[in-house]
């Protein structure tokens, strides 16, 4: 049984190679659905209704868990899916949340994401249940994805998109920024660029990954060592662009494997 993992396009992807990473026995299913990407804009019945049509399609394969790997999704649906599902449905707001508390020092944090993540406000939710006290300071940034999905996420007009886009963030008193969008690992160097070098950068793939192999671990539900991961990739829109950027991102464990 495969992990099956989605997002509104590529940004997934981020959250895969950390499983693959950590995880390299378990086989993936993935979708992204870039025929309808972003949906950072989009409402939120509209993106819950997105998120239950993917996880009707990926069910279909009888997977033993699924990652809603969009934080856009995960604040308006991740409820939703779970309560229809007997199985484990894991979103990414927590673990970032959590890989935040670990990380502050200051106790005052920031938070990028798209419009939908940032207008919902479940970051702050989610960082205040932990601590009460944090300081948070969040801001949309929805220029980005597109750059990403576009495959441009190293060229010299994403480094200035994301320069314009970061800039009301940059006098604040952060000591940690969390990637409050699956998107943004495509474009950490570019942001490395433009923060202040005494702020940690944080994606919640890491986090998320690591509760994925909890929950499996406590489920007795681990693949094991002499199982062959076979993964399996599907998006809704242009095939083309997806592969490219699949392949360029995940290379190391992909090659051939699309
Ligand atoms: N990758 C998604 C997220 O983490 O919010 C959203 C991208 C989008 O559709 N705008």
């Amino acid at each position: 049984q495969a992990i099956a993992i989605l997002d509104s396009g590529v940004g997934g992807l981020t959250v895969v190679k950390e499983v693959m990473r950590q995880l390299p026995q378990e086989k993936i299913i993935y979708f992204g659905d870039t025929a309808r990407t972003p949906y950072g804009p989009r409402d939120a019945e509209e993106v819950k209704l997105f998120t239950n049509q993917i996880v009707d399609y990926l069910i279909q394969f009888q997977p033993k868990m699924i990652v809603i790997a969009c934080n856009t999704a995960t604040a308006v649906a991740l409820d939703d899916i779970r309560n229809r599902l007997d199985i484990p449905v894991l979103g990414v707001i927590s673990p970032g949340a959590r890989a935040a508390i670990k990380s502050t020092r200051s106790g005052i944090v920031g938070v990028i994401g798209t419009d939908g993540t940032i207008r919902s406000n479940a970051y702050e939710q989610a960082l205040k249940t932990i601590s009460p006290t944090i300081q948070v300071h969040s801001l949309a940034c929805p220029q980005l994805v597109p750059l990403v999905e576009q495959g441009i996420y190293n060229s010299t007009e994403a480094l200035e998109t994301v320069r314009e886009s970061l800039s009301p963030l940059l006098n604040k008193p952060i000591d940690c920024l969390i990637l409050g969008c699956t998107h943004y690992p495509f474009l950490t160097q570019a942001i490395k660029e433009v923060v202040s070098p005494d702020v940690t950068l944080l994606s919640s793939a890491d986090e998320t990954a690591r509760e994925v192999s909890t929950i499996l671990y406590h489920q007795g539900m681990l693949a094991s060592a002499d199982e062959v991961p076979v993964h399996q990739f599907f998006c809704s829109g242009d095939a083309e662009i997806f592969h490219k950027i699949t392949e360029s991102w995940l290379h190391e464990q992909l090659s051939g494997m699309l």
